[in-house]
């Protein structure tokens, strides 16, 4: 494999901001790392975690009592979709609601995406998403790449966005047809550009073209409604595509990283790679692990909410995915928050499900989850047993730092490191509903169903920003985060 770059820690600790003067001192919570668990004081001073001890005695600090609280490293969502753009429709959150939304969460850093238009430079791409994007902001943030075009011209610009700008990994579709897919060619001179360069692709893996013709031959049958959606995206051509994607990365010698990894199929290749000693790493998202393809039975357009890429699949490949995580051959949980509102009203059709009344072609293809990531994980992977508490933080917040080069500053607790941190009741019950959710989106994928555990308080670089229920934080005051090199995760 050739060498990428170490991350530059220097570079990203210049950038950051000194956000808050303040001393904060947050007591006697139980902090859990990826590898560590024990009862601390943790003082926070200008934005960076200062002191950890077992009892600190500053008296000038403001305090917060977290006995009883999981202390957690703020959870950072690598797969975020804030105003992007599909076709006609829109994401329903805007930067400012969806990183409230995060926030709320429990997470406090997230990897969104530049998209880049057909003929568009890189660095367009990027300073036009960075205009949108950094008024707005209330959590840190940066972004991958996705790139749908890929002349000389471009790929001479990558390694200036990786050194230069700090965007280390790109993202490329190899579906949609016609509208975001790039061929094998392209993927495999991107890979060769960046994975130099200490640059990572991100796959969308599933074969767009022969899914194209499943899709055409549905609609030729005359079946237009929401499940088939489902059912023209089969897991074997997401395997396929697994495969191929990681083929071309083996040939260039580079990292890859498959996002929203669904089937059990693809994961076997996942792990045949790894076995193999090969660079190549996966997210699974929070609904592949709770929902299943029997959502797709509800009646009528109700199906619709459930109309994300990949989609849901049978019961029965959850326990794949669980293992995936367990063992590692799954490295991140990711919510792919691509939220569009089921009714047209208040917002529009443009943000909406509805766009897809007449044909599941056209329905938007996303989910809300961006608030749920942590709570979903801790009821139903740890308190199920599933996964312990250590690695529960590696999937949320530690391996996300470290794949997409912004580790130690973010994903973990130690002294140096910023002050973004969770104070996580894990005993507190809660009813999920999109009527007390922050996201602007209308609905719930898991409306109705009690969990156990909740964030209680959220600290960004230092700054008390959700507190219960109240938002403290601002539009604005997340950071541009500068990363360096992704896919050195081994
Ligand atoms: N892929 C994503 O990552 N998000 C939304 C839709 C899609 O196809
Ligand atoms: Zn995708
Ligand atoms: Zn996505």
């Amino acid at each position: 494999m050739r060498q990428a770059q170490p991350p530059d820690l220097v570079r990203m600790y210049r950038i950051s901001g000194l956000s808050s003067m303040t001393k904060t001192l947050i007591t006697g919570g139980r902090i859990v790392t990826a590898v560590d668990d024990y009862v601390a004081d943790i003082l926070l001073e200008n934005g960076r975690i200062e002191a950890i001890a077992r009892q600190l005695n500053v008296t000038d600090a403001e305090r917060h009592d977290a006995s009883g609280c999981l202390v957690l490293p703020g959870g950072i969502d690598v797969h975020t979709h804030m105003e992007g753009v599909q076709g006609p429709a829109v994401n329903c959150d805007s930067y400012e609601t969806g990183t409230i939304a995060a926030a709320f969460g429990g997470t406090t850093t997230i990897i969104d995406f530049a998209y880049q238009n057909r003929g568009e430079s890189a660095k367009k791409t990027l300073d036009d998403r960075l205009a949108l994007a950094t008024p707005q902001v209330a959590i840190d943030f940066s972004f991958h790449l996705i790139l749908t075009d890929v002349p000389p011209a471009v790929l001479s610009e990558l390694p200036d966005m990786i050194e230069r700008e700090g965007i280390t990994s790109f993202k490329m579709f190899m579906a949609y047809p016609d509208i975001l897919m790039v061929d094998d060619a392209s993927i495999y001179r991107t890979m060769r550009v960046v994975g130099d360069r200490g640059g990572m692709v991100n796959l969308h893996a599933e074969n767009g073209p022969v899914i194209q013709v499943l899709i055409e031959e549905a609609l030729e049958q005359g079946h237009t409604s929401p499940k088939y959606h489902s059912l023209t995206r089969p897991r074997l051509m997401e395997a396929e595509a697994v495969h191929r994607g990681i083929r071309l990365a083996e040939l260039a010698e580079v990292p890859v990283y498959i996002v929203h990894l669904s089937a059990p199929e693809a994961l076997e290749s996942i792990v045949a790679a790894r076995d193999r000693g090969l660079p190549v790493f996966a997210e699974t998202c929070p609904h592949y692990l709770f929902l299943d393809d029997s959502e797709y039975e509800r009646p009528g357009f109700e199906a619709a909410k459930f109309v994300m890429t990949p989609p849901l699949r049978a019961h029965d490949c959850q326990q794949h995915l669980w293992r995936g995580l367990r063992f590692d051959d799954l490295q991140i949980v990711a919510t792919d928050h691509c939220p569009f509102c089921f009714n047209e009203q208040p917002l529009g059709l443009r943000y909406s499900k509805q766009l897809g009344r007449e044909s599941f072609a056209q329905i938007p293809n996303g989910a809300p989850g961006v608030e749920l990531r942590l709570v979903l994980l801790y009821d139903g992977g740890v308190r199920t047993g599933k996964l312990n508490l250590n690695r529960f933080v590696q999937l949320t917040a530690t391996a996300p730092a470290k794949m997409f080069g912004i580790f130690p500053r973010k994903g973990t607790i130690a002294v140096g490191s910023d002050a973004d941190l969770v104070l996580f009741d894990p005993e507190r019950k809660q009813r999920l509903s999109a009527s007390t959710q922050h996201s602007r989106v209308d609905y719930s994928m898991f409306e109705g169903r009690e969990v156990t555990g909740k964030v209680m308080k959220v600290f960004a670089r230092g700054e008390l920003i959700v507190d219960g229920d109240r938002w403290l934080g601002r539009a604005g005051r997340g950071e541009f985060l500068q990363r360096g090199a992704s896919g050195q995760i081994l």
